[in-house]
């Protein structure tokens, strides 16, 4: 745009002298003009970011040029600004109307202010026009990009191969590509299990998400599915969640149909108070979607993509990995195992 303005000046300057010969003197007039501050604009955006409009900085006007138009007359006049208001004078200019622009421009040759009228330019007298200039403006903008839930493990197990996953109790068998984990007998509290990320401090909070289905066994001596999130330490000593679910079709004597249990345990397998309890409605031998949201110590439980449970942990376990498993002697399938860290 500065390249632009000084081409303008060249225009200007023969034009100027293609008029001074074109016209008898009797036709000509003169006229002054006066640019005015925005103040009096029509404009009801007060366009802060130039105010002041004649001050200093990078905001100020550097340069300007008014243009006059009659026909296809044009007369350019380009000035630097040195001070408010702005006066200049044209002379031996033809009668008649005229349209007057500006154009105020800042250092880096933006068009920062414009405006408009008209004069009527009489035979030997100075005629005056004030023009009120507003800001030019367009519109900012801003796109922030917020990273989003990091896909971190996405396991389908159609390879047949579970990368990542360490078998821990029991067996596991990749079938038609879903997890199959098989529970044996006489380990305490659980039956199989395999994990993923086990004591992993970069897996802190997350959405563990998975399809689940129970295989079989569900009749008798507390068998179920069971998942693991948060696992910290796993052998010795036991910081994990667990959350176990039962079926809709467990024969468990006494048992509630469709009961679940969130657990934190630190140490042993002993049996802890409950985060949450309550009934999940899990189906019966069908595929269920379960998520597990861990965002701070706040635990959400979602089946079938309804909210069963949301507890907050006073004494949380921050990081971890997750686990699948099944207790006792049972058998549960997953599949689409996903893990989203936040
Ligand atoms: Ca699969």
């Amino acid at each position: 745009m500065k390249k632009g303005f000084w081409f303008v000046t060249a225009f200007l300057f023969l034009l100027n002298m293609g008029c001074s010969g074109a016209f008898d003197q009797g036709d000509m007039g003169s006229v002054r003009i006066v640019i005015g501050t925005a103040s009096a604009s029509a404009s009801s955006v007060t366009p802060q970011v130039f105010q002041p409009l004649f001050a200093g900085g990078s905001a100020a006007i550097d340069k300007g040029v008014v243009t006059l138009k009659k026909g296809s007359q044009r007369i350019d006049q380009n000035f630097d600004y040195s001070g408010s208001p702005i006066d200049l004078s044209f002379t031996s200019v033809q009668v008649g109307n005229w349209d007057i622009s500006v154009a105020l421009y800042d250092a880096d040759g933006f068009m920062i202010y414009e405006g408009s009228s008209t004069v009527v330019i009489k035979k030997g007298v100075t005629s005056t026009a004030s023009i009120t200039v507003s800001a030019v403006t367009g519109n900012l903008e801003i796109i922030i990009d917020v990273p989003g839930p990091f896909l971190v493990l996405d396991e389908n197990f159609d390879d047949g191969v579970a990368d990542g996953w360490t078998l821990m109790h029991g067996s596991a068998v990749i079938t038609n590509g879903e997890i199959h984990v098989i529970g044996q007998g006489g380990v305490p509290m659980t039956g199989g299990s395999i994990l993923y990320g086990m004591g992993n401090i970069s897996l802190s909070n997350y959405v563990f998400e998975f399809d689940m289905k129970g295989l079989e066994g569900y009749s008798g001596g507390a068998m179920r599915p069971v998942v693991y999130f948060r696992t910290k330490t796993w052998g010795a000593s036991y910081d994990t969640y667990r959350l176990d679910m039962f079926p809709m079709d467990t024969l468990e004597v006494g048992a509630i149909l469709g009961w679940y249990s969130m657990c934190e345990y630190n140490g042993t397998w002993t049996w802890s108070p409950a985060l949450a309890d309550g009934v999940s409605d899990l189906f019966v031998r069908e595929w269920n979607h379960v998520e597990i949201s861990v965002i701070g110590n706040v635990i959400r439980f979602y089946v079938n993509g309804g909210l069963v449970a949301q507890v907050t942990d006073p004494s949380a376990i921050y990081y971890g990995g997750v686990g699948l498993g099944t207790v006792n002697s049972t058998g549960s399938a997953y599949d689409n195992v996903k893990l989203w860290l936040y």
